[in-house]
C-alpha cells in the first residue's frame, strides 16, 4: 500500500515553508500518494536519481507537468527538447549541447568577469540595494541574452515569460492563470524573437540556426530549440543567484569564508542549487506498470519529483539542512540527471561564479536591512525582495 500524504505542494503555505512538507514526503515512504493533486510523489535522492536516469521508465514525451499529454492537450507547444524522448530528443540534445558546449561558454567568461564587477561597483556606491532586482535579475538579464543573441529590444519579456513557462507545470490554481493572461503577448514576442534574422550572428541562437544549415535538425526546430533556451534560461539563473546571495547573507560566517576566499566562488553557487533548489519539482509518468522503492506504479502513474527533497536527504547528505560553501555537493538534483539533464549548466554556473566573485572580492559584509519577499510559482523557489546593504571591503 503506497501511504497517503494530505498535503498541496502548489499551495502559497506550502510556498512560504515546505520543509516539514519536503520530509514527510520523504520520511514516510519511497513513494506517496497526495490526492490534494492527483499524484504520486517521490522525495528520497535514490528514487528521484533512478526516475531521471530511466527514461524509458519514466518517459518526458507525455509531459513534465501534471498533465498526461496522453489525456489533456498542452497547454502550449510541448517543449521541443525536456518533454521528448530519444530518439527524436537525441538529435535535438546533440545541437543545444554543441551550442553551450565548454569551448563555448569559456569565450564568454572575460564578458562576464567584466560585467559582474562593473555591476559591483555600481552598486557599491548605491550602498543600499534590492538583492533580487539589482543582481540576482539585473546580471543574467545583462549578460545572457547577449549571449543568445537577441535584439536590445524586448527583454523586459523574459522574466514574465519564463515565468509563465515554470507556472504552467503546475495545476490549474491561481498562479497558472495569472499566467496564462499574460501568454498571448508573451508567446508571440518569443516565437519572433527566435527567427534567425533577430539573432545576432556568432551568437549561441545562430549556431542553433547554423546546426539547421548543417541538416543536424530541421528549419522548422531551430526556432523552436532558441525558444526553449529563451523559456528555461533566464528565470532558473535568476533563482540560482537569489539563492545564493540569500543564504550567504542570512549565514554570515559563509560569507566571511567566501569573501577571505573568493575562489571558493563556484562551490558557493553549487552549494545554494543544493540547498535552495531554484527547481523545486517535475513529473514524469509511468511509461508502463513498474516498480519504484519497492512499491508498485500503474501505467500512466504521474510522479511528482521533488527534486529540493532529495537535495536534502539524510540518506544521500551528511548535516543537509546546513548550508556549507565548502561542501562537496556534487550529485545533487538541482540540475537533474540523465539525459535531460541541465543543457546549461555550464553557463548557469559561469554566470553564478562570475557575479559571487566579484561581490566577494569587494564586499566585505552583506546585511540583510528588510525583510525579504518571497515571490510564488508552480515551479521556481525564490524571492521577489532581498534588501540589502552592501559594506565595502
Ligand atoms: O523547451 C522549453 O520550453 C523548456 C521549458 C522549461 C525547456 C526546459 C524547461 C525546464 C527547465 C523545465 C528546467 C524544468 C526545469
Amino acid at each position: 500500500m503506497i501511504p497517503e500524504i494530505d498535503l498541496d505542494p502548489f499551495s502559497t503555505a506550502f510556498f512560504d515553508d515546505p520543509y516539514p512538507g519536503h520530509a514527510a514526503v520523504r520520511e514516510t515512504a519511497p513513494v506517496v500518494w497526495l490526492p490534494a493533486i492527483g499524484s504520486y510523489g517521490v522525495g528520497r535522492h535514490a528514487e528521484v536519481h533512478h526516475m531521471l536516469m530511466h527514461w524509458e521508465e519514466y518517459p518526458s514525451s507525455r509531459g513534465v507537468g501534471i498533465r498526461d499529454y496522453k489525456v489533456h492537450p498542452p497547454l502550449r507547444g510541448p517543449s521541443m527538447i525536456l518533454e521528448t524522448d530519444p530518439p527524436l530528443h537525441t538529435t535535438r540534445r546533440a545541437v543545444l549541447n554543441q551550442a553551450l558546449a565548454p569551448a563555448v561558454v569559456r569565450g564568454l567568461r572575460p564578458a562576464f568577469e567584466a560585467a559582474a564587477a562593473a555591476l559591483v561597483e555600481r552598486l557599491l556606491e548605491q550602498g543600499e540595494i534590492d538583492g533580487i532586482a539589482d543582481i540576482a535579475e539585473a546580471f543574467p538579464l545583462g549578460v545572457f541574452p547577449d549571449a543568445l543573441g537577441m535584439e536590445p529590444g524586448g527583454r523586459e519579456n523574459l522574466l514574465p515569460f519564463g515565468n509563465f513557462v515554470f507556472n504552467s507545470m503546475g495545476p490549474d490554481n491561481a498562479l497558472l492563470a495569472a499566467s496564462l493572461a499574460e501568454l498571448p503577448a508573451l508567446a508571440e514576442w518569443a516565437t519572433r524573437q527566435s527567427q534567425r534574422d533577430r539573432l545576432r550572428p556568432g551568437s549561441i541562437g545562430m549556431m542553433i540556426h547554423e546546426a539547421a544549415d548543417a541538416g543536424a535538425i530541421s528549419h522548422q526546430e531551430a526556432p523552436l530549440l532558441v525558444r526553449a533556451l529563451l523559456s528555461a534560461g533566464v528565470d532558473t539563473t535568476v533563482n540560482g543567484l537569489g539563492a545564493a546571495l540569500f543564504n550567504l547573507a542570512r549565514f554570515p560566517d559563509q560569507w566571511a569564508r567566501l569573501h577571505g576566499e573568493p575562489g571558493l566562488a563556484r562551490g558557493a553557487f553549487e552549494e545554494a542549487v543544493r540547498f535552495e533548489s531554484p527547481v523545486q519539482t517535475f513529473f514524469r509518468t509511468a511509461g508502463a506498470d513498474t516498480e519504484l522503492g519497492g512499491m508498485a506504479l500503474p501505467e500512466g502513474a504521474k510522479v511528482l519529483m521533488f527534486l529540493a527533497a532529495a537535495n536534502r536527504d539524510p540518506r544521500r547528505w551528511e548535516s543537509p539542512d546546513s548550508f556549507d560553501i565548502t561542501r562537496n555537493a556534487g550529485g545533487h538534483v538541482g540540475f537533474g540527471a540523465g539525459i535531460h539533464m541541465c543543457v546549461g549548466q555550464i553557463l548557469a554556473r559561469l554566470e553564478g561564479e562570475a557575479m559571487l566573485a566579484a561581490l566577494a572580492k569587494r564586499v566585505a559584509r552583506l546585511e540583510i536591512t528588510g525583510t525579504p519577499v518571497r515571490r510564488y510559482n508552480n515551479t521556481l523557489r525564490g524571492l521577489r525582495s532581498l534588501p540589502l546593504r552592501l559594506h565595502a571591503a
